[in-house]
């Protein structure tokens, strides 16, 4: 039986990179302060307590920005989301949902 897909998704900046490398127990993904560098899909095989499972990294999703290179990330989350059987949503908890997910801004979440 192939092993379960984890994704790691969320808006830039929140700590997914930081939390894919915690789980994957090495430095894989950079990890930056600045929103962005992250752009396509990072995979990872992880062993977590008794779990064995492929984490995926993402760029970020920016619901409003008609931005090419934002656009192609969030095509790239949308990606992973679809390929996940789980879904880690990261949010910044000092900043919350501060952009409302409306149905046309994610193309997998209509
Ligand atoms: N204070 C704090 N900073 C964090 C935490 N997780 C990540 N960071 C920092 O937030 C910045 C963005 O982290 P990163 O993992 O690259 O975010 P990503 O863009 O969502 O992948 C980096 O400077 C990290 O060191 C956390 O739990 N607490
Ligand atoms: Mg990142």
């Amino acid at each position: 039986m192939s092993k379960p897909v984890v994704a790691v998704v969320g808006r830039p900046n929140v700590g997914k990179s930081t939390l894919f490398n915690a789980l994957a127990g090495s430095r894989i993904s950079i990890v930056e302060d600045t929103p962005g560098v992250t752009r396509d899909r990072i995979y990872a095989e992880v062993s977590w307590l008794d779990y064995q499972f492929t984490l995926i990294d993402t760029g970020g999703i920016e619901p409003e920005s008609d931005d090419i290179i934002i656009s192609r990330m969030r095509e790239q989350a949308e990606t992973a989301i679809m390929t996940a059987d789980v879904i880690l949503f990261l949010v910044d908890v000092r900043q919350g949902l501060v952009t409302p997910f409306s149905s046309s801004s994610c193309s997998c979440c209509k």
